[in-house]
Order: structure tokens, then sequence, then C-alpha cells
């Protein structure tokens, strides 16, 4: 129901305006911020917030309010919400979008239209944004009165959280939320509890799993759901199943279990790989096949068993042979209920992930300068307590840090395996420091990456963050120098300048630091990490170990 005091009309009837009515159906869910950048077209909603208890937090980009909204859902399982104007803003947002849509991150986007009922402006910045949006969103919907704002609202938030989560649109014109209607009671948000894998489903798993000589798990990109994080942690200590994690897996299982046997951050020969090609059954718990292949199997390999929220889908590189489908932590609960005690644990996946385990720590203390990968993340891991967040943006770091850092919380390694779009990074770290006030908040770019979305500097000051940005300065789109050299081509076109960016970060009333040897990149981040507010270190980095393990020494891997 409306709040009293909104005015009657002349029969008496409670009347409310769109937006009064939109921003109360967002509090109905528990909406605390709104990210995003308002066009004149949001001004009632803008209004309507400023009447409300929920913050509108202005970005210096829309994408940027896209990504931190649809971290909010990665972080909490709760939509994040944001805001923007119709076309070119909404447009904008239409990466964010992809974003949460490949990434199964529930957020709501509220865009806003000129008005439907009337059109004075003709088709000025008219356009098709559901159309737009429908490929990459799970619903896109224009709001077209205002008595049906509740059951909208309601509609987009259950959709959105909904298994498998995603974006939703919600396009609110402007004479719709200008409009007064008569009060409409909203609908009370209730939590769904899901049904669990049907008996059948768990007894073959369980066959599968005792007659298995060499099971093995893996943790996917589901298993990071933050409602899953004891339950899955719960499991490997019942079962004691030595397990792997794909890149978005990593952290969802608890860590100081010595069952870790690597991260699959590429599809096959990796170290990780020798682990995977002795097991004779994986079960595969919440892999969703946006991510890039774990490895790729064939007929040979080992049967695979999919445990998620939802069905498997087809691939012709992954296909699993039986599927448990239901919420997936009781259901984990059930099948450990069944084998627990009674699994054929192979001893050499414990010899083997000594040796895996080494092999990444191969020169992760060399003192080379500027730095290799492996230093900066062993570096970065230093000073980064067990629940501290690292935010990565898109560049070949990731690959580094997917098999080189350890995790031990889930959802302290953010890194996105599904879009890989450059410039989340910064937005990304800046949502875990608004809900994690407590925790370390490290985001990671490459300096192609950090200038894609580094006016949010601003923004990040300007809410008083602590959040440290570490940006690897190799004067190029370094991932793509690395593919044209691995594929035989000249090295040609993918170099850049950069500011300064000790002088850009002091522009925006943060403070930026250059690491300037080996040994100074752990101290320059634990000093940034002691003086908060809003930091940037920056750090040359030397990429040729790229070709020296990735390729060179990986390729020897074959067979
Ligand atoms: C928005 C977007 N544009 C382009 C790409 C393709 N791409 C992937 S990594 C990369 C280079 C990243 O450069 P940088 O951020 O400097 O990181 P580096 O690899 O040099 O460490 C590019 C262009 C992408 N993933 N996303
Ligand atoms: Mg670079």
């Amino acid at each position: 129901m409306c709040s009293p005091g909104w005015p009657s009309n002349e029969n008496g009837v409670a009347m409310i305006k769109g937006s009064d009515l939109l921003v109360a159906a967002l509090e109905n869910e528990g909406v605390e911020r709104i990210f995003g950048v308002p066009g004149e077209e949001n001004l009632d909603v803008v209004e309507s917030l400023r009447k409300s208890r929920i913050e509108l937090v202005v970005t210096r980009h829309e994408q940027a309010a896209a990504f931190m909204a649809a971290t909010h859902g990665r972080l909490t399982g709760r939509p994040g919400v944001c805001i923007s104007t119709l076309g070119p803003g909404a447009l904008n947002f239409t990466t964010g979008a992809a974003y949460a849509h490949l990434g199964a991150m529930p957020m709501i986007m509220l865009t806003g239209q000129k008005g439907i009922l009337f059109s004075r402006q003709a088709r000025f910045q008219i356009v098709d944004i559901i159309a737009a949006m429908r490929p990459i969103t799970k619903m896109a919907r224009t709001i077209v009165t205002g008595s049906s704002i509740p059951t909208l609202v309601r509609d987009a938030f259950r959709e959105s959280m909904e298994e498998r989560p995603g974006p939703v649109l919600l396009e609110l014109p402007e004479d719709i939320a200008g409009e007064e209607v008569k009060d409409v009671p909203l609908v009370p948000p209730h939590d769904v509890p899901l049904p669990v894998a049907h008996p059948a489903a768990l007894e073959r798993a369980t066959q599968m799993l005792l007659a298995a000589k060499r099971p093995l798990l893996m943790a996917g990109a589901g298993a990071n759901r933050p409602r899953l994080t004891e339950a899955l942690s719960d499991f490997v200590r019942r079962t004691r199943l030595p397990f792997f994690n794909t890149q978005m897996g990593k952290g969802a299982i608890a860590g100081g279990s010595k069952l870790y046997m690597g991260t699959a951050a590429l599809s096959e020969r990796d170290y990780v790989h020798r682990a995977i090609d002795r097991a004779d059954v994986i079960l595969s718990i919440g892999h969703d096949t946006v991510e890039k292949p774990p490895f790729l199997m064939g007929p040979k390999g080992p049967k695979v068993i999919h445990v998620g929220f939802t069905p498997a889908h087809v691939e012709q590189v992954f296909y699993p042979h039986a599927e448990v489908v239901g919420d997936v932590g009781p259901s984990l609960a059930l099948l450990a209920d069944r084998i627990e005690g009674k699994l054929n644990i192979d001893p050499a996946f414990a010899t083997l992930r000594n040796e895996i385990l080494a092999k990444l720590q191969d020169r992760a203390e060399e003192s080379r300068f500027p730095l290799t990968p492996q230093r900066i993340v062993h570096d970065v891991r230093q000073v980064m307590p067990e629940d501290g967040l690292v935010c990565l943006d898109n560049g070949m770091y990731k690959i580094w840090f997917a098999r080189n850092y350890r995790t031990h919380v889930a959802n302290t390694l953010l890194l996105d395996n599904a879009l890989a779009t450059m410039g989340a990074g910064l937005p990304s770290a800046m949502m875990a420091a608004m809900l994690y006030p407590q925790r370390r908040v490290l985001a990671v770019a490459g300096d192609g990456g950090f200038m894609m979305n580094s006016q949010e500097m601003e923004t990040a000051v300007r809410l008083k963050l602590n959040l440290v940005v570490l940006i690897l300065e190799d004067n190029a789109y370094g991932m793509i120098r690395w593919k044209q050299a691995v594929d035989k081509f000249p090295d040609f076109g993918l170099g850049f300048g950069n500011p300064d960016f000790v002088k850009y970060a002091d522009s925006y009333g943060a403070n930026g630091r250059r690491v300037e040897s080996a040994d100074g990149l752990a101290s320059t981040l634990e000093a940034a990490f002691r003086d908060g507010g809003v930091q940037l270190v920056v750090v040359p980095v030397d990429y040729s170990e790229n070709i020296r393990v990735l390729v060179e020494e990986l390729s020897r891997n074959v067979g």
C-alpha cells in the first residue's frame, strides 16, 4: 500500500504518482542504492528517490553503473539497480547487461523513455531499447501504465534472481512516471525454497561415483552463488574428494582442505590437466558453459556428472553423462549421505597436487624488474588477507591470477571469464568496497582496461571508498600482443602511450604511487592499504613469461 499522506482524487480515491510507486516498489524489494546517470526523462524518478530511503549514486558513465549493479548481484544474490536515460544512456548499459547476462548476475536496469501517450519531440533520441536489450537480458519490458508498476517490479526481481540469474530491464516512459494513478498495493516478496534433486538422479550419481576409481570434483561458476558457500565446503569435508575449479569457481570451496588441485584457466595442457586426465569421473558442480571450457571432453576422457540449479547445456566440448538438478546445497547434502566414507580416493592425486602447486610457485619470488606476472600474483596474495577481495579487469594477467592466485573464501577473486570485457575491474571493486567496507579490496587492471572506465576514480573518491587500484603497465594491449606473437604475426599495432598514472590519480584527489623495484610492490601495496582512501599503484610488468610458460613449457605437456 502507498504510505499515508499521498493525495486523493476528487472521489476520495488514494492517488500516487507513477515514479513514487516505482520507488516504493523498489524499497519494498529492499533496494538501498541506485547507480547511474539520470536524464531529463528520469527526473520524476529522481525526485521520488530524493524523498525515499534509497541513495542515488551518480557515476561518470552508465557502463560503470551497470558493472557496479551487476557486481552487487554477484556478491549478494540480490539484484543491484542502475538507472539511465533513454537512447544513448540506455545503450551505454548494453555491455553491463551482457556482463550480467553471461555472468549470471542479478541486476535491474531502469531506463527512461519519451512519453508514449503523446510525443512532443517526434523521434528525437528514440531507440528501440527493448529490442536492443532483448538478447542480453532475461526480460525487457516497457511500463505502459502506472498501475502495473508493483507487479512488474516484483516480477522483474523474481526473474532476475531466479536461477539462472541475470539482468532485467524496465523502461519507464516519462509520462507514465509523472502520471497520477490509483494507488495499487505492492506485492510482498517471499523466499522461494527450490526443490531438491530427484532421488533417481541422486541414485544414478551415487552409483557412478561409487564405481569410480579416480573421482574428482570440479567447482564451476554456479558454485560461487552466495547461498552455496557453506554447503559446498561441507560436501568436500564429508567426501574428501580432491577438487579443482574453473576460473569463476575460484574460492567456492573454503581453503585449507589440502584437496585443491588447481584452477583450469586454460582448456588443455596446463599442469592441472594432468589431474583431470587421470580422473575417470568428474563431479561437476555449477559449471556454466559460458566459461571458456576448463577441459575438453571427448569420447575417451572422464565421465561427467553435472550438479546444477538448472539442467546442463550440451556443447561440442562439454556434455554430461548424468545430471543432478535441483537446489545444489541440499542436493549435495543428500548425495554426501549416500557416498560419505565409501569413495575410492586415488592416492596419486595427493602427489600430483604437490607437483602442480610447486610448479605454480616457480619464479614467484624472482626479483626481475619490471616484475613478472608470477611475482605480482605472489606479492598481491601476501598483502591480501584471506577475506580480501581482488577484482580483475580483463587482460593477460587474468590467466596468471586464475592459475596462480590461491583463494580461501568464496568470491574473493572476482574475474569475468564469461563476457570477459575490459573496463569492469574498477567498478566491480568499487561495489565490493561499498558492500564490505571492513575488508581490503584491490582492483587489478591493465593500462588498457583501466583507461576504459578510469573516470570512475572520481566516483570512488566522492564516495570516500577505501580501495587500492593496481595498474600493470606494459604500454600495450598485452594480451592481444601475446596472441599475435603466438600466432606468429609480426608485432604490430598494439602499443600505446599512457598518462602519468601517479599524476592522474592525484588529479582526482586520489593518491598515486609508482613501484620502482621488484621488492617495492608488496611494500607499496601495504602502505596504500594502510593509508586508506582511493589509492592507485602502478607497476611495470614484464610479459616475456607469457611465451616461456604459457606457450613453450605447456606445449611440452602434450600427451
Ligand atoms: C571491451 C573489450 N575490448 C576488447 C577486448 C579484447 N581484449 C582482451 S584483453 C585485451 C588487452 C588488454 O590490455 P590491458 O588492459 O592493457 O591488459 P594487458 O593484457 O596489457 O595486461 C583486449 C584488447 C575485450 N576483452 N573487451
Ligand atoms: Mg597493457
